[in-house]
């Protein structure tokens, strides 16, 4: 790298996507703020500033690693060495079961064109149907949610500075203070506005603590809270009944099941009090515009996708969506969870959020990929059933970009799942928990070393330049894949060049639902680099090129008739309630200063300093229950396992619920914990709810 010169990039982490500069101080690189970069306009959060950490080689892996038969051991190997060893691992299990016993596990974390490349590698390399990735486990949720209803789930169909402009936000289930701390400066500004906040959160979070009103319902309850809520909205007159009339379907059904919610009853359910609902809808409904934001709170649950329905159907009844600034939005979590989702490393996905069961979309994208669409397997597992499924049916496994061990439900048995695998590959940046289990482990570049694409929760799909050379040793996602796509027989189609494997991903999401095909490299530099929304389809040669879509669904919705769906939902129970044997709700969720397994924030000294370990937020009625004093170790125990962990006693909690962050391995990991419990449509894990028993340790 040239000294001193700034690189414009953008964040390892969340979802939001920082803009930030890299350059070469006297200390390695450095972080410098890039405030002409609209989203966070300069300001970074301590895992942003600190990612640099992360690039020396003191902390990760340099240099491929191979189990020796000997001893036992993972010990440093060469390249060739490696790589033949997973194409052969791969190649013994394909011969001995047939493709889809070879296993594929992707990230959120990967950048468009390592998500694509994966998918394809599945697909036409190994011919498995087993492919899925760890954003089953974040967003799946509101994604189906938003397909049924608007037939098209981009996270925030708006720019997140809409935010800051409106009038009233609803914010479920996100504690963005601490997980994406420079979108604060938004509510911070909608508030300053005279617009209102109202919070749904079990916890008083930081996040609740700026808000006009805070509902803290008991896990796993937002659905009866949503239907309450909607409930309310009708009784007092303040639907949109010509809004309903122009834009929607399915509102009588939707309506009749909403009035079954009575708000004495969704107050039993919830333990929100009548009064609290009742200031909550006409919070709602008095703003001229209105926002519903998600996160992981409604969504990690087994019934996500009915409670972000709930939720949906709230904002159409009083005639949000498709209006400026107002509307449904879900704040997706990983780097590049909302582009990770629609390249095709999803189980039932091909590129451009095509379809895997649609014809029309299997022979465009078989076309692409010059294979007979006959050739393309069907949809295979989501990610926890194939993570059950391993030494099963599934015998070996490549993974890139995930340290399930930490981050899966029911961690002990994912765990034990893994072990009794014939053979996995891990290609990680660090020797992460699940690469610790790993026959062979590759490592490879990160962001700062190398450049592609990544989709923010807007949408904007961005540019990550490359900023400093990688360590001698390490190779690229992409050019792993090429390696093991030519050693099983595939020498073309894999380049390891990103900005080729983009020119394939703009044809094959070309006239899909998620269209990239009018953006290119070039375009992704221009001005600041403030990205390029989608869908931004091609344009015939001379015509000015498509500006990008910043705010979806203003004519119409992207269903067949452009009406939004209202879908009609009830109530239920989570899948383990608590009882005299485990009588605590159990949540778990994130701190500030790590991020999701802590593979890497772990290994990063400033931010271990601020959050050094697990515990377990108590509150004071339950804390005196139980004689145990703030620091005190307890033991969190629920049918699946036992953790041991120091109590945090806070009144910010509610006495029926315990949190734990799940950001640590071993005697502490929450996730030992958790319930597998799937929801229905979305397969995504009930995160959010299990029961436990706390006792003194
Ligand atoms: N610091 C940090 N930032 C991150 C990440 C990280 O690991 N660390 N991860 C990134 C990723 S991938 C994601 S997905 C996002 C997640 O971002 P968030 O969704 O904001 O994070 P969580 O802490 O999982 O959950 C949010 C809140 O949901 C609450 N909650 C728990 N149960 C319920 C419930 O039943 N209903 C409701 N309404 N709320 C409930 C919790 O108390 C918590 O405060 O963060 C991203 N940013
Ligand atoms: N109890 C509980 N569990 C949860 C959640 C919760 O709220 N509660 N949240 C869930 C959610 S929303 C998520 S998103 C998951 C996340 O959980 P994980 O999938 O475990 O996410 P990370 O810890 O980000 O793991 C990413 C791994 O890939 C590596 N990596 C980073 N960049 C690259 C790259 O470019 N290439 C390759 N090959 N490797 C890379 C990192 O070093 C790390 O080891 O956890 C889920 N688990
Ligand atoms: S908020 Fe997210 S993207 Fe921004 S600096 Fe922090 S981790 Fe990075
Ligand atoms: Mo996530």
């Amino acid at each position: 790298m040239h000294t001193s010169a700034v690189t414009p990039t953008h964040c390892p982490y969340c979802a939001l996507q920082c803009g930030m500069g890299l350059t070469r101080g006297p200390a390695g690189v450095e972080v410098v703020e890039r405030p002409a970069f609209p989203v966070n306009g300069g300001a970074l959060c301590g895992k942003g500033r600190t990612a640099p950490a992360v690039l020396s080689s003191r902390v990760r892996l340099t240099g491929p690693l191979v189990r020796s038969p000997g001893t036992g051991e993972l010990e440093p190997a060469g390249w060739d060495e490696a790589l033949d060893r997973v194409a052969d691992g791969l190649a013994r299990t394909r011969a001995a079961y047939g493709a889809d016993a070879c296993g594929v596990f992707g990230g959120g974390g990967l950048t468009n064109e390592k998500a694509y490349a994966l998918g394809k590698f599945a697909r036409v390399v190994l011919g498995t149907s087993q492919i899925d990735y760890n954003g089953r486990f974040c967003m799946s949720s509101a994604a189906a949610a938003g397909t049924r209803a608007f037939g098209l789930d981009r996270g925030l169909p708006f720019p997140l500075a809409d935010v800051a402009r409106t009038d009233c936000v609803l914010l479920v289930g996100s504690n963005l203070a601490e997980t994406m701390p420079p979108a604060l400066r938004y509510l911070t500004e909608l508030r300053d506005n005279g617009g209102t906040l109202v919070v749904v959160d079990p916890r008083r979070t930081r996040t609740a603590e700026q808000a006009d009103l805070h509902l803290a319902p008991r896990p796993g309850t937002d659905l009866a809270l949503a239907l309450g809520l909607l409930h309310l909205v009708v009784a007092e007159g303040r639907t949109d009944e010509a809004y309903i009339a122009e834009r929607t379907t399915g509102w009588e059904e939707a309506r009749a099941a909403a009035m079954a919610h009575w708000p004495e009853y969704v107050e039993r359910i919830t333990g929100v009090p009548v009064p609290l609902l009742r200031a909550a809808a006409r919070m709602f409904c008095a703003a001229e515009h209105a926002m519903v934001l998600t996160a992981r709170g409604p969504e990690q649950q087994a019934k996500g996708t009915d409670t972000v329905a709930a939720w949906i159907n709230l904002c159409l009844a009083t005639g949000r969506p498709g209006r400026p600034l107002s509307g449904y939005g879900c704040l997706t979590g990983q780097g590049n969870g909302q582009g990770g989702r629609e390249h095709g490393q999803k189980a039932d996905q091909l590129p451009g959020y095509r379809k895997l069961t649609d014809p029309a979309a299997r022979a465009h994208v078989a076309a692409v990929w010059g294979v007979d669409p006959e050739a393309l397997p069907g949809p295979g597992r989501s990610a926890y059933e194939l993570l059950d499924a391993l030494g099963g049916d599934v015998r070996s496994l490549l993974l890139m970009g995930s340290n399930p061990v930490v981050s899966a439900p029911h961690a002990a048995h994912v765990e034990q799942r893994i072990r009794s695998l014939d053979f996995l590959a891990v290609a990680d940046v660090v020797l992460s928990e699940t690469a610790l289990l790993a026959d062979v482990v590759l490592p490879v570049t990160q962001w700062a070393e190398e450049t592609g694409t990544v989709t923010n929760l807007e949408g904007r799909v961005l540019l990550r330049r490359r900023a400093v050379d990688p360590p001698d040793g390490v190779r690229g996602d992409l050019d792993v894949l090429r390696g093991l796509a030519a050693r099983l027989g595939h020498g073309k189609g894999f380049p390891a060049d990103p900005r080729e494997v983009f020119e394939e991903l703009r044809r094959a999401s070309s006239g899909g639902p998620a269209d990239y095909a009018g953006i290119s490299y070039e375009r992704l530099t221009e001005g600041d680099g403030e990205g390029v929304f989608w869908p931004c389809p091609a344009v015939p040669d001379g015509a000015p090129a498509h500006p990008g879509t910043r705010r979806l669904f203003l004519e119409r919705f992207a269903t067949d008739d452009g009406r939004a769906r209202f879908v009609p939902v009830a109530h239920r129970g989570a899948a383990e309630e608590p009882d005299a044997a485990y009588p605590v709700v159990l949540t778990t969720g994130r701190v500030l200063a790590q991020y999701q397994s802590g593979a890497q924030t772990r290994r990063v000294d400033e931010l271990n300093a601020a959050a050094p370990g697990p515990f377990v937020e108590v509150h004071p009625r339950l804390a005196a229950r139980l004689r145990v004093a703030d620091g005190d170790e307890v033991a969190v125990v629920s049918r699946r396992g036992r953790v041991v962990v120091p109590a945090r006693v806070t009144t910010a909690i509610r006495p029926d619920t315990v949190f734990m962050p799940f950001h640590w391995p071993g005697e502490g990991r929450a996730n030992t914990l958790t319930h597998p419990a799937l929801d229905p449509v979305s397969r995504m894990p009930e995160f959010k709810v299990c029961a436990v028993r706390v006792e003194r340790a």
